[in-house]
């Protein structure tokens, strides 16, 4: 047992409030939190504990989830920024054979080996910034072979020392050697149960919009992840209101994704569904996008926040959450709190996990320690990394 105190930590208990307290104090046995409290307050059995860590008055928060990313790709997309500057659209550039189809190219021909060099290079710089847990999809491959080994190397980002959650994006866009959505979304189907036997998959996603995949066609993938029964999340309404949200609640989605042009409807969807919103200002951001997702009506009707890089070679070419959490509040107008909330308890939500993102008993031991006085600050100083020390199951991952 080890024994962590005085320090200020944000506990995130309860449904809303930082959950603040002061000379706190953490028991950590067997990776897990035994007890979370003022020191003050120990209770007997702190005296067996054969380590003590001196916090020296240093902030705790939850380990960061990263609820949303695509880090394992080859390939570079920047001249798509110089595109867009100059006026090009998303959507446009896609059509035009670029966008995901471009790195789509880039990652077939690489090999895992390369494949896992890039991803493991971006996975330490989230780690580098208090990340505990990480989601990773597939969907640059878009072939058997491709698919698969990008979910093997995002597995693999498991032995860096962070907890890795995969999910199968294979209906992310139309294969150059398909003219078929619908046959291309039949062979996404039957892709999936050999991956799925072979321990691949915890989720099951896909790109709803204009340029990709129709609702109908999502609910085809959507079936098959029930058969299996794996749970499903969607990337919906980045660009326009397709109804793929209502559709995916009625699925139970763990989460919908983007939701700039959310409506009603999805949102009393997903409300009844427990459907998690998660807002990706990284993509809003760089896509100089103008449209907001409908944060005030989400909030109203009771949809948890969460908030995660999407990390991607196109859209959102970020490694930062502390700056994704800063620029939700500057950009989509959350609280300090939600964005932190959105990184963490939320972010895990948006995964099915509940055994992480607060500091209370019987959570798994994964939190961060930061340079500040308070948790505010990590929403506000952006461009900064006050990150000390990255612990994951009670195991500090060395000084940061
Ligand atoms: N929306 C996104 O933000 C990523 N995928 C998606 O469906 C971006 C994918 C890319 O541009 O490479
Ligand atoms: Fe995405």
């Amino acid at each position: 047992m080890t024994l962590w105190r005085g320090g200020r930590l944000a506990t995130l208990a309860g449904e809303s409030g930082w959950g603040l307290v002061d000379d706190g104090a953490l028991l950590v046995e067997d990776g897990l939190l035994r007890w979370v409290g003022p020191a003050a307050e120990l209770p007997p059995e702190a005296l067996a504990a054969h380590e003590v860590i001196e916090l020296g008055g240093a902030l705790v928060t939850p380990g960061l989830v990263d609820c949303h990313t695509h880090l394992v790709y080859a390939g570079n997309r920047a001249h798509e920024f110089e595109l867009r500057l100059q006026g090009a659209g998303y959507a446009e550039i896609a059509r035009a054979g670029g966008g995901i189809r471009s790195t789509v190219a880039a990652t077939r021909a690489a090999s895992e080996t390369e494949l896992l060099a890039g991803a493991t290079r971006r996975a330490q710089a989230l780690m580098g910034e208090g990340v505990t847990t990480l989601e990773v999809k597939s969907g640059y491959g878009l072939d058997a072979a491709t698919e698969a080994r990008m979910l093997r190397v995002a597995r693999r980002l498991g032995e860096l020392g962070v907890d890795v959650r995969t999910t199968y994006l294979a209906a992310h866009a139309l294969p150059p050697e398909f003219d078929d959505a619908d046959a291309y979304v039949d062979t996404v189907c039957r892709w999936l149960p050999a991956l799925h036997v072979e321990g691949l998959v915890d989720a099951v996603d896909a790109f709803c919009e204009h340029i990709a995949f129709s609702p109908a066609q999502v609910a085809r993938v959507f079936d098959a992840a029930r058969r299996l029964g794996l749970p499903v999340k969607l990337h919906a309404e980045q660009l326009s209101d397709q109804g793929g949200a209502a559709m995916a609640a009625s699925f139970q989605a763990l989460s919908c994704d983007h939701l700039e042009y959310l409506g009603t409807d999805g949102i009393q969807a997903m409300a009844r569904a427990g459907t998690v919103a998660v807002l990706l200002p990284g993509a809003f951001y760089a896509l100089r996008e103008t449209r907001l997702p409908p944060v005030a009506a989400l909030r109203e009707a009771g949809v948890p926040l969460a908030i995660a890089t999407d990390h991607n070679p196109g859209s959102s070419p970020t490694l930062s959450p502390l700056l994704m959490m800063n620029m939700a509040c500057v950009l989509f107008g959350l609280t300090p709190e939600e964005a932190l909330r959105g990184m963490t308890v939320n972010g895990a939500r948006a995964l099915g996990l509940a055994d992480r993102g607060r500091l209370v008993a019987g959570q798994r031991a994964d939190f961060c320690v930061w340079d500040g006085d308070h948790p505010r600050e990590l929403a506000t100083c952006f461009g900064q990394n006050p990150l000390k020390e990255r612990v994951r199951l009670g195991a500090s991952q060395g000084e940061a």
